[in-house]
């Protein structure tokens, strides 16, 4: 959580060939600061009450997108309609284009079927339009590019998008945007109407993992996101929302034989596999993810009598390649019956097929068949080949001490969050 706060205005002014937008010395700065490059923005026109607004930044490594949209929302319906979660509380509706105050409206009785009850509009006087006029099919979709350099950012504006802002009656007043870290843009503008006002407010956030995904989504599900590890590191995870309060990044699964995990250094640096199935996220990603230092990992394991056990490691931190992926393991907690078959990994250097970074004179991860953090060599190997006629050799995906034998395993999953979640 960044606590860096910044918040600065801008003006925009639409006319001739392009909208300029002033631009304070600190909003330079920090646009310059922190290497955010707008790339372009497409604008949706949806009837005369709704504009979306989808913005692409470039970092000087990754991409990012905004995706805001101001609905001018008619009633409580549309309200529903658009956050299909919205409980009884008090909204701003507008009735129509003309009505110049916000109109505070209680709305009672959202009904699970989607459809809001009775209408308390206290001051507007103005009754709701039926479903068939609000619905717009009018849809504008127009780019415009914005460069920023010099003293201004400069919108390039197509004659489409021109006489769009002009017919439509949108004249943007002012912009704020808030960084919050090197990670998070908030976008919030104002734009007026000949009667009325807008606000449109975004929030861009290349969240690092699954916690900050589930702090900033709490109604997050299981299933597969991209996350932001770093500056640098872009990738598409699968987030586990559920399991002991969620919030954990899935970096490794195994759960059938459809891939394979013997693989040589390159792989298991960049990550390999199906993020809907078995996969290895990749220890640059890995080590992106725990370098902070303030990570716990959960191992999830089951047999094929479909037995379960679980791990965790209070601590859990994998070091850069410069120094081979170091693992550095806290205290271990098993569940009933689960030794500590990690802890002999533990301080030890990730080797590979082609890469024997291991304490045995011999070459574990070829005679093992893993990418692994080889001591000499194995307790565990969960990267190990995937048999469902175990051979006990301790070349499968095996976890020695749980039952004391080097029995295949049914399914293991590798976590992290974290530690202050807990
Ligand atoms: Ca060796």
């Amino acid at each position: 959580m960044w606590r860096l706060f910044v918040i600065t205005t801008l003006i925009c002014c639409i006319g001739g060939d392009k909208i300029q937008l002033q631009l304070s010395d600190q909003m330079k700065s920090m646009l310059m600061d922190s290497q955010w490059k707008h790339e372009r923005t497409d604008l949706s026109l949806k009837g005369p009450m709704t504009l979306d607004v989808h913005s692409k930044f470039k970092l000087k490594k990754g991409e990012i997108f905004i995706k805001s949209r101001v609905a001018q929302l008619k009633d409580c319906t549309h309200i529903k309609m658009n956050r299909p979660l919205s409980r009884d509380g008090i909204y701003t509706i507008y009735p129509d284009l003309k009505t110049k105050k916000l109109s505070f409206v209680t709305c009672p009785l959202m009904e699970a079927d989607g459809r809001s009850g009775k209408e308390d509009i206290n001051d507007a006087g103005v009754q709701p339009m039926t479903i068939a006029k609000k619905m717009w099919r009018l849809f504008v979709i127009t780019t415009l590019i914005w460069c920023i350099g010099g003293d201004e950012i400069q919108l390039q504006l197509s004659d489409q998008m021109k006489s769009m802002l002009m017919d439509s009656q949108w004249k943007h007043e002012k912009t704020d945007l808030s960084l919050k870290g090197p990670m998070t843009l908030d976008v919030h503008s104002k734009f007026k109407l000949k009667k009325g006002e807008i606000f449109i407010k975004s929030r861009v956030a290349q969240l690092k993992d699954c916690t900050h995904i589930k702090m900033n989504q709490p109604l997050s599900r299981d299933g597969i996101y991209t996350i932001y590890p770093d500056l640098k590191t872009k990738k598409t995870v699968f987030c586990d929302m559920s399991t002991d309060g969620g919030g954990w990044t899935v970096i490794q699964r195994r759960k059938g034989a459809g891939v394979n995990f013997t693989r040589n250094w390159k792989d298991y640096k960049n990550g390999f596999g199906h993020i809907d199935d078995d996969y290895w996220l990749g220890n640059d990603a890995i080590h992106a993810l725990t370098k902070d230092g303030k990570q716990m990992l959960r191992i999830e394991l089951q047999k094929f009598s479909r037995e379960k056990a679980h791990a965790t490691y209070s601590s859990f931190f994998v070091d850069s390649e410069a120094n081979r992926y170091q693992l550095k393991l806290g205290t271990f907690h098993g569940t009933s019956g689960l030794g500590d078959s990690l802890r002999h990994n533990n301080h030890m250097y990730f080797s590979t097929i082609d890469s024997d970074n291991d304490n045995n004179r011999g070459d574990c991860a070829s005679v093992y068949r893993s990418g692994w953090w080889h001591n000499s060599c194995v307790h565990s190997n969960l990267n190990g080949k995937y048999r469902t006629d175990t051979k006990k050799d301790g070349k499968e995906l095996s976890w020695y001490h749980w039952g004391n034998t080097w029995a295949a395993l049914k399914s293991a999953v590798m976590m992290v969050r974290p530690i202050q979640n807990v």
